[in-house]
């Protein structure tokens, strides 16, 4: 069984993100850093974080084509494995991350792990995001219809799943629905043992799909 989780890396402190990825890196498939660790340290830790892991960069990009390329050129820059952006800023946008994203993967979102208006119109973003050309849609671990929706018209596109744990969905669950990854952040980081939570998490996988 491959590794099936990316770890949510939502800290601010510098020494703790450098620790969390130094003990926990080769347990996951990558890391991914939002906005908390970015604005406290800046994109060059995404060098530094890449010694232990694949990180993907969660920006949610949404805006026009221009803002988003001069980003996305940004991130490659720092050597990131991925980048997240949003699809319903339409094609023109999202075309814009895949181009100027080039070997780096593009994962953009199709529906949230909590209700939002994307719910409305996800069918239409993930063929946005096919005709883009992205790498893998993001949609959430812990609402089934959704994520059951998103995976019968995802096609090859690789599902990355947020919303496992402090958010209540379950791992095995969301695996079986169709998530070739889930995304996990403070149930790792704010357990009293994150490696051992992940080796639980794994375990609790790898018990329900040999059965
Ligand atoms: P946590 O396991 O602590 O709830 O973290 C989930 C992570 O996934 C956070 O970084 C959050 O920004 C991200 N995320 C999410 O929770 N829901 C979405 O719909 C999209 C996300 O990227």
């Amino acid at each position: 069984m491959d590794n099936k989780i990316i770890f949510a890396l939502d800290v601010y402190n510098y020494d703790t993100a450098i620790e969390l990825a130094k003990n926990v890196g080769d347990k996951v498939f990558a890391i991914k850093v939002n906005w908390p660790v970015i604005l406290e340290n800046g994109i060059k830790i995404v060098r530094d974080l890449s010694k232990y892991s694949s990180v993907i960069c969660d920006f949610k990009l949404a805006d026009i084509d221009n803002t988003v390329s001069l980003i996305t050129e940004k991130v490659r820059e720092h050597g990131a494995y991925g980048i997240i952006s949003h699809s319903f800023t339409g094609l023109n946008s999202l075309k814009a991350v895949v181009k100027s994203a080039k070997e780096m993967k593009v994962f953009s979102v199709v529906s949230m792990s909590q209700e939002s208006y994307l719910d409305n119109i996800t069918e239409e973003l993930i063929n946005t995001s096919k005709e883009a050309g992205v790498y893998g849609l993001v949609a959430p671990g812990n609402r089934p219809y959704y994520l059951k929706k998103v995976k019968e018209l995802s096609g090859d596109l690789k599902i990355i799943s947020p919303g496992v744990g402090a958010q209540g969905g379950n791992i095995t669950e969301a695996i079986l629905l169709g998530a070739d990854y889930v995304i996990i952040g403070r149930s790792i980081y704010n357990s009293p043992d994150p490696e051992k939570t992940i080796d639980n998490y794994a375990d609790s996988i790898n018990n329900k799909l040999n059965k």
